[in-house]
């Protein structure tokens, strides 16, 4: 492969052959992150043709072209929302001034972390995943495996994008050691959490992109209203394809839910187990995992990082709009506190819980998605509820973390949570399980046991299609 970047190797709205510095940095980049998505990225299926979408523009209508494609030949563009002319500061102290179209120097260390931060998820989570092509339930989930990950890809290269093009020499270094660090590695960690944990099988796969690609929107849509303008035009953009990722969880584990139903009517115990599925309360417990892991990345409950970012205007609330005061500088907000080992209610700076306010967003839409589940369980005829346990379980991060609590949210002695937290969360024996069942489908048209097939196929195609060419 030449070397040499041009508009049609990277579709791109941002001009990116007229700017030679730009160009070079990329130039320079490039074969290292091809490097990387070798090594790192899916493996097995590298040289197999995969029907995939890409981004070829901003347009709502038309800004996907689906095609077969092998996976280091995707073209990882760098799509920017269109400009907004005459755009302010929509929150914080420099409200209602006019954004950024370069970085704001008193600001350059803390907005440098929040771009690092959110790409460093983006290869983190192929990363995880990258196993995962060699026991997929069907083509067309490992198709949607492909799509996610090419997608995680590209937003790796917006943030790249961004480092390169505002942050000079740091930018670049910053560049360069989202390639180094690895997912779980001792020694060059992922930045947060749950971009450590493993990802060893399917139904944790859905359960991440139901509750950990959420997270992205979330905190994507916060980063979304920044002064910065190049980050919110970025974050917006990228918004549009994550929605597909949290479709891919949403409706993945509705699947397993839906033939966990299925199997309990087929069996005169309702032992889903003896039928080769995932029962309803093992899926409750990866649920219990994945959604608390991702309640960990909103930081803590107050947090000064929240307020500062806040106040300087590079990071905003959900839909920034639909407040009323956007400076908050007086205002409180009430919220649950860990003191002296009592759980109690107290007035806070607001700005200083803003996590916790991105996080309560978050919850309302996690739950949103368990009542569709449930509702398919209540159909199908059985007395079942799947739950979101309470903030305070499980977490590893933010005040909670300092004590130990049931999914109920009732306080435990630490040695009561040793004893009974394989109640909650999966025990080796369910990962020994659950991946026991892990055997490849990869004949066109035909699933897995474990899993009911979609509603439908990827872009008006049928289910059985040959979305990857084996
Ligand atoms: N793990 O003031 P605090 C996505 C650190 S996902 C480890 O409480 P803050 C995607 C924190 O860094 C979205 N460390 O929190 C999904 C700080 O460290 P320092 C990714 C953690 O800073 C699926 C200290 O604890 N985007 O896109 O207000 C697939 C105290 O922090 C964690 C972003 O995260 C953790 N979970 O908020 C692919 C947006 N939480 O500074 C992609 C950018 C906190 O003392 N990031 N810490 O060394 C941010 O806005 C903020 O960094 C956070 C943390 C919300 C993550």
């Amino acid at each position: 492969m030449s070397s040499v970047l041009t508009d049609e190797k990277i579709p791109n709205n941002v001009n990116l052959s007229s700017d030679r510095r730009l160009q070079r940095a990329l130039e320079a980049w490039q074969p290292r992150f091809l490097d990387w998505w070798r090594e790192m990225g899916p493996e097995g299926f590298q040289l197999k043709d995969v029907y995939l979408r890409t981004a070829v523009s901003v347009e709502p209508n038309g800004w996907a072209h689906f095609d077969y494609v092998k996976m280091p030949d995707y073209r990882w563009g760098i799509f920017l929302e269109p400009k907004e002319d005459g755009r302010t500061h929509g929150f914080g102290d420099l409200y209602g001034q006019p954004v950024w179209d370069e970085v704001p120097g008193e600001f350059r260390n803390m907005l440098r972390r929040l771009i690092v931060t959110q790409g460093d998820t983006e290869p983190a989570s192929v990363e995880q995943q990258r196993h995962l092509g060699r026991t997929a339930p069907s083509l067309y989930d490992l198709r949607n495996l492909f799509q996610v990950n090419v997608e995680e890809g590209r937003h790796l290269w917006a943030m790249v994008y961004l480092l390169q093009t505002y942050f000079g020499r740091d930018g670049r270094e910053e560049a360069e050691e989202l390639l180094t660090r690895r997912s779980g590695d001792h020694d060059r960690p992922r930045i947060l959490g749950a971009f450590n944990e493993p990802t060893s099988h399917w139904l944790s796969f859905f359960m991440f992109t139901m509750f950990t690609d959420r997270d992205g929107k979330y905190q994507l849509s916060a980063l979304s209203e920044s002064g910065f303008d190049p980050l919110a035009r970025t974050c917006r953009f990228m918004l549009t394809e994550e929605a597909h990722h949290m479709f891919v969880g949403e409706t993945g584990v509705g699947r397993i839910v839906r033939r966990a139903c299925e199997l309990m009517k087929q069996d005169p115990n309702e032992d889903v187990r003896a039928q080769g599925g995932i029962d309803l309360p093992t899926i409750q417990k990866y649920l219990n995992l994945w959604y608390t892991l991702s309640l960990d990345l909103f930081g803590g409950e107050v947090s000064s990082n929240a307020a500062d970012a806040f106040a300087s205007g590079l990071k905003g609330r959900h839909k920034e709009d639909r407040y009323q005061d956007h400076v908050c500088l007086d205002a409180t907000h009430r919220i649950e506190l860990l003191e002296d080992g009592k759980v109690i209610e107290k007035e806070v700076a607001l700005r200083t819980a803003l996590n916790e306010i991105l996080r309560d967003e978050y919850v309302k839409d996690c739950q949103r998605g368990v009542d569709r589940w449930n509702k398919s369980i209540e159909e199908a005829g059985f007395r079942f509820a799947l739950t979101l346990p309470s903030r305070r379980f499980h977490r590893q991060i933010g005040m909670w973390s300092d004590a130990c609590f049931t999914p109920d949210g009732a306080p435990l002695t630490g040695e009561e949570w040793e004893r009974r937290k394989g109640e909650w969360l999966p025990n080796d024996a369910d990962e020994v399980y659950v991946k026991s069942l892990m055997q490849p489908v990869h004949e066109r048209g035909k699933i897995a046991n474990w899993i009911a097939p979609p509603a439908k196929g990827i872009n008006a195609l049928p289910q059985d299609f040959e979305y990857v060419k084996l």
